[in-house]
C-alpha cells in the first residue's frame, strides 16, 4: 500500500545528511509522506494525528548514528511506532479448553464463511485440533449452508447443518449435542451477515453467544471496507463483545490501514489475516511484517515462513537421496510442483519481496507450473514412475490429455531429464566444483529450476 516509502525517505533526507541530528525541518517532508500514505490507506485521521505526533517526538533531536543514513534512522522510528500501534506481538487464539468454540461475526460478504473453513483447516494442521466441526448458523442466505458444506468437504472437515430449521439458536443447540456425541475438539460457528448493522442481527448474535459461550468472538472485516470497517467493528464490539479480528482480502486491497484503525477503535488485537481466496490463504497477523509491508520493505518473514513450511528439511533429505540415486520420478517432480503452488500465487509471493513488488508479469511462470502439473497428471502410473520409454505415441497422448501441445510435453520431459541427470552426477559434479572452488548446486537452486 505505501510501497516505496522507504525509497522515498532516502532521497528526502539527502540534503540533510551533513547535519548532526534530526530536526523538525529535516523530517518535515518525510512526515508529510507518512501522513498522506496513512490517510490514503484509510487510517482514521485522529489515529494518524496521534501517530505522527509520536513519530515526531521520537525523531526530533535523534543524533546521527555512525554508518546509518538519516533516511534509514527515520524509517526505523516509523517502523517501531507502527509495530507498537499494531500490538507489538502476534496475538494467538485462546484454544485452551478441551473443545474451543470460535464464533465468527461480521457484515455480509466480509469473508466469514471462507475464514471459518480456512481457520478449521489451519488449526487442524497447526494446532492440536484434530477433529474440527463447522456449524452453519447462517440461515438467511439460501446457499449459505451449501457453501459451507462444499468447503468442509474440500478440506475433510465435518459440517453441522439443518436444512429444515429456521432458528439458528436451535441449530446451535443440536450442534453442541452432536459435538459431544462425535467428539469434535474444535467448533467454528459461521453466522449470517447483513448489509448494515441491524437490531435483529445483533440480537441473534447475542443469543448465539449466550448459548455457545465461545472462547473467541472474531470480527471478520473486509480490508477494502476501509473507514467503514472501523465504525462497524466498534458497533460489534459494543453490542456483542469481540475478542479479536480477522482482516480479509488483504491481497486485493490497498487499504490495509483498516487494520490499524480497527485495532485502535476496538481495543482488541488482530489475530489472523486472509490473503487470498484459497483455503491455505490465511496466516496469523504479524505486526512486524505488516509494518514492513506498509513501509515497502517487503514481507520477507512471511515468505520465508511459508517456504519453510512447504519444504521441510526431512522431506528434502529424502528427496536429495532419491535424486542422487536417480530414483527421482515424475511423481516426485509433481509433488515438488504442488508444494511450490501451495505457497501461493507467484505474483502474491513476489509482491512480498522488496524490489519485486513492481513486477507484474508472473502469469507465464504460473501457467507453466500449471501445464507441467496437468501433463504429469495425464501420465499413466508406469510413465510417472519412469518404468517405460517416453515414445512419441505416449507423448501425443499426454499432450491431448493435458490440453497442451507436443512441444510443451517434449520440453517438460527434457527439463525433467536434465534435473535427474544433473542430480545423478551430483557427487562427481560436487568434487569437480569443489576442486574449482565453486559451490555445488544447492536444493534452493534446484527448486528454482522447478
Ligand atoms: N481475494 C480474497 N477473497 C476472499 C478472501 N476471503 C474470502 N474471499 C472471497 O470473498 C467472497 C465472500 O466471502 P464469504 O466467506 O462468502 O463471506 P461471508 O462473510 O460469509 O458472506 P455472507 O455469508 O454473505 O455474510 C467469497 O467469494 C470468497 O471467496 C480473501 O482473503 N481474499
Ligand atoms: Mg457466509
Amino acid at each position: 500500500m505505501f510501497s516505496g516509502l522507504a525509497g522515498k525517505f532516502k532521497s528526502l533526507f539527502e540534503k540533510f545528511e551533513g547535519q548532526k541530528a534530526l530536526t523538525s525541518e529535516s523530517i518535515a517532508d518525510a512526515v508529510r509522506e507518512v501522513r498522506v500514505a496513512l490517510l490514503d490507506a484509510d487510517v482514521n485521521f485522529k489515529i494518524v494525528s496521534s501517530f505522527i505526533k509520536r513519530v515526531k517526538e521520537k525523531a526530533i533531536g535523534r543524533e546521527r548514528v555512525k554508518g546509518v543514513s538519516f533516511g534509514d534512522q527515520f524509517i526505523k522510528i516509523v517502523h517501531e511506532q507502527l509495530v507498537d500501534l499494531m500490538g507489538k506481538e502476534s496475538s494467538s487464539l485462546n484454544l485452551n479448553s478441551p473443545c474451543p468454540i470460535l464464533l465468527l461475526v461480521g457484515l455480509q460478504g466480509s469473508g466469514k464463511t471462507t475464514q471459518a473453513a480456512k481457520l478449521s483447516h489451519y488449526l487442524k494442521d497447526k494446532s492440536h485440533c484434530k477433529k474440527p466441526l463447522l456449524v452453519a448458523l447462517d440461515l438467511q442466505r439460501p446457499s449459505a449452508i451449501e457453501q459451507l458444506q462444499v468447503l468442509g468437504k474440500k478440506i475433510d472437515v465435518d459440517v453441522y447443518a439443518d436444512l429444515k430449521q429456521r432458528n439458528p439458536v436451535k441449530v446451535l443447540r443440536s450442534a453442541l449435542a452432536f459435538q459431544k456425541s462425535e467428539g469434535h475438539d474444535l467448533i467454528i460457528l459461521d453466522t449470517a451477515g447483513r448489509l448494515h448493522v441491524d437490531e435483529q442481527l445483533m440480537d441473534e448474535l447475542a443469543e448465539i453467544k449466550k448459548i455457545a459461550v465461545p472462547d473467541e468472538v472474531l470480527f471478520v472485516a473486509n480490508s477494502a471496507t476501509g473507514q467503514e470497517a472501523v465504525v462497524i467493528a466498534k458497533e460489534f464490539n459494543d453490542r456483542i463483545g469481540i475478542t479479536g479480528s480477522v482482516l480479509t482480502m488483504l491481497d486485493g486491497s490497498s487499504r490495509s490501514g483498516a487494520a490499524i484503525s480497527i485495532m485502535e477503535v476496538s481495543g482488541k488485537p488482530l489475530k489472523f489475516e486472509g490473503v487470498g481466496e484459497r483455503i491455505e490463504d490465511i496466516q496469523p497477523f504479524n505486526p512486524t511484517s505488516m509494518a514492513d509491508r506498509i513501509l515497502g520493505m517487503g514481507d520477507v518473514i512471511n515468505l520465508v515462513r511459508r517456504a519453510e513450511e512447504q519444504f521441510n528439511q526431512k522431506e528434502q533429505a529424502v528427496l536429495e537421496k532419491k535424486l542422487r540415486k536417480a530414483t527421482f520420478t515424475y511423481d516426485d517432480y509433481l509433488a515438488q510442483m504442488k508444494k511450490l503452488k501451495k505457497m501461493g500465487p507467484l505474483k502474491a509471493l513476489m509482491k512480498m519481496v522488496p524490489g519485486f513488488s513492481e513486477i507484474e508479469d508472473f502469469s507465464s511462470q504460473e501457467l507453466e507450473l500449471l501445464n507441467t502439473e496437468s501433463m504429469i497428471l495425464s501420465m499413466t502410473m508406469k510413465e510417472r514412475l519412469c518404468m517405460c520409454e517416453m515414445i512419441p505415441t505416449r507423448r501425443m497422448r499426454i499432450a491431448k490429455g493435458s490440453g497442451t501441445g507436443i512441444h510443451q510435453v517434449n520440453k517438460m520431459i527434457k527439463n525433467f531429464k536434465q534435473i535427474k541427470k544433473m542430480m545423478k552426477n551430483m557427487p562427481a559434479m560436487k568434487k569437480k566444483l569443489e576442486k574449482s572452488g565453486k559451490m555445488p548446486m544447492s536444493m534452493d537452486q534446484l527448486r528454482e529450476k522447478f
